[in-house]
């Protein structure tokens, strides 16, 4: 490819919306542009490279016995009222009307399509396990797309869905695909760890995500250094301390005027009590009902263990003024003692003595509560977000905390869309059985971002050797010099020859643009040709991912660079 014919709009300012690198730069170095909110153009550079990660998927999503197809993303309303998530997803599901007025997603994900399709065509068990797959665009209305590729609204996912006969089955295939993910992103030399996770909505029991790490990770990963656990804060267990200390008595209950004291903080500074010794009451409506939630002072609520627990599919925070109705307080002075709504308890907070908290009475609060004795908990359960220096619920280690991008997510469905969707087969003995699924998605797109946020340096990208757009670029200091000129397209031709992907920075631009272009756009090795080197017979190389150059006789430059690339 010759860079005069190459559509590379490059750019030399940072555009002011792009807060993170990998946005910053996908954009600088005319790989991306956006089209509107979360949605964008891939120009040939971004092109070439998810055609690379693609390819990589789906030798071993093949090689797992994954088979592709290609799904509608226009998916009728009926599939999504049989599962019963028509309306759960709300306003995140892109929706749409025919002519003649019937109702259609824009396909967010492709389960309840799958199990479809798949229903209507497999009778036997002889016929599983089936493992289908696609990569296609995704389409979900995201409230804040940001970060560029890393959360958009219409974005590539490879998404595989798998069909056996019962769990062992699923196992089996979950297994697989775990293993398969782990060669995709160890091929794509991604620093990665596979973390536990939250099933979320759709259901399910086991999932697991893929998170390269990155302090520009929107998600927050707990790990032991001492054992392997690690999970998403989301789903991370926590294990109250065990108190070797002897156990305080309960003190008399007693209310205090605080006026004016509102928070945490305010009534450490008025009644001198830590937040350690402090429960903060937090007020949800589940489904509907209003219910309150108790953690320690200097703790925060996990909202999906809370959820989870409730089984809640919708749940949101009350808002202030409903809360004073019923509690007749402000969020200041909330608390568990004479409150007439279930009180949903934290491990930790079942366990303390003696603790402050408000008197549902503005101006009030309480010390010397005692769970029991003051108040009855509807249930004590971990509602807390795990935070460094916690114990591992697997060893005596102590957790530390990370941020990581998620690129990949399995979840083992079990028969929660088979049930819904009535899809069945006829087992060895003629019995009807529900498939047992399990689905596996890859952000083909953020996978790209999440490479660049893992391989920059301060004049751009350095893509990995194996999605590199082209692997090499040529650049002649001075294209009208002919020897030059004969030269750089005399190895532009023997290595293209030799099936090497080549960009011939043939642009009539000063030496130090061309270093630049070819620095920002991260091609791994660099071949100048100058009037230098060619003194001595000789060419320069430079690799994107060292500071120094060095020089390379012409006659050895061919087995040079297959040395470098491995070809
Ligand atoms: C929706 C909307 C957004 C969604 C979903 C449905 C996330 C939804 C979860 C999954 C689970 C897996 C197969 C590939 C891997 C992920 N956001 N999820 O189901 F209608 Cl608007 O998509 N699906």
């Amino acid at each position: 490819m010759k860079a005069s014919h190459l559509f590379y709009p490059t750019l030399r300012e940072i555009p002011s919306e792009a807060e993170i690198v990998s946005h910053q730069l996908l954009l600088r170095a005319g790989f991306i542009r956006r089209n509107t909110a979360g949605v964008y153009t891939y120009l040939p550079l971004a092109r070439r490279v998810l055609r690379k990660i693609q390819d990589i998927v789906r030798e071993e999503m093949d090689r797992a016995g994954g088979q592709e197809i290609i799904m509608p993303i226009i998916q009728p309303r009926e599939i999504w009222d049989k599962s019963g998530r028509w309306s759960l997803y709300g306003d995140e599901m892109f929706k749409l009307g025919d002519r003649h007025k019937r109702e259609f997603a824009l396909g967010p994900t492709h389960e309840e399509l799958v199990t479809t399709l798949v229903d209507g065509e497999v009778h036997s068990y002889k016929e599983l396990p089936l493992l289908l797959y696609q990569i296609q665009n995704k389409y979900r209305d995201e409230i804040r797309p940001r970060f560029g590729l890393m959360r958009g609204r219409e974005f590539i996912m490879k998404d595989l869905y798998s069909f056996d006969v019962d769990e062992a089955g699923l196992d089996l295939s979950y297994q697989k695909m775990h293993d398969a993910y782990q060669r995709i992103y160890n091929r794509l030399k991604l620093d990665y760890r596979v973390v536990l996770a939250d099933s979320g909505a759709i259901g399910g029991n086991e999932s697991h995500e893929f998170m390269v790490l990155a302090a520009s990770g929107e998600s927050e990963i707990v790990y032991c250094p001492l054992c392997d656990y690690a999970a998403n804060v989301e789903k991370a267990e926590c294990s109250p301390e065990q108190t070797s200390r002897d156990v305080p008595e309960s003190r008399p209950l007693n209310k205090v005027h605080t006026p004016g004291q509102r928070t945490i903080n305010d009534i450490v500074d008025f009644l001198g009590i830590p937040k350690t010794e402090q429960v903060k009451t937090l007020m949800y409506y589940a489904d509907g009902e209003l219910i309150a939630a108790l953690v320690r002072g200097d703790r925060e609520l996990n909202e999906i263990k809370l959820k989870n627990i409730l089984s809640a599919s919708d749940m949101f925070m009350a808002d202030e003024n409903t809360v004073k109705e019923v509690c007749g307080a402000g969020f200041g002075s909330l608390g568990p003692v004479g409150m007439k709504i279930k009180v949903y308890v934290d491990l930790e907070v079942a366990a303390m003595k003696n603790f402050a908290c408000g008197a549902n009475e503005d101006d009030y609060h309480y010390t010397n509560v005692n769970a029991g004795r003051d108040f009855t908990a509807k249930a004590v359960v971990d509602l807390r977000n795990a935070v460094a220096g916690d114990k591992c619920p697997g060893c005596e280690g102590r957790l530390q905390i990370m941020r990581g991008i998620e690129v990949g997510h399995i979840f083992k469905l079990g028969t929660r869309y088979s049930e819904a969707m009535q899809a069945a087969f006829l087992d060895a003995r003629g019995q009807e059985q529900q498939f047992v699924m399990g689905c596996y998605g890859i952000g083909i797109s953020r996978t790209m971002a999440a490479a660049v946020e893992q391989n920059y340096d301060e004049n751009g990208i350095i893509w990995p050797l194996p999605i590199a757009p082209y692997q090499v670029i040529i650049v002649p200091v001075n294209f009208n010099q002919a020897v030059q000129k004969d030269l750089a397209e005399k190895i532009y031709q023997e290595l293209t020859d030799l099936g090497i992907e080549v960009l011939l920075d043939d642009r009539d631009e000063r030496a130090g643009v061309k270093f630049k272009d070819a620095d920002l756009i991260g091609i791994p090795l660099r071949i100048t040709i100058g009037p230098k080197a060619l003194q001595e017979n000789k060419v320069e190389m430079k690799k994107r991912w060292e500071k120094e150059s060095f020089l390379v006789n012409i006659d050895e430059t061919l087995a040079m660079v297959q040395s470098i690339i491995g070809k």
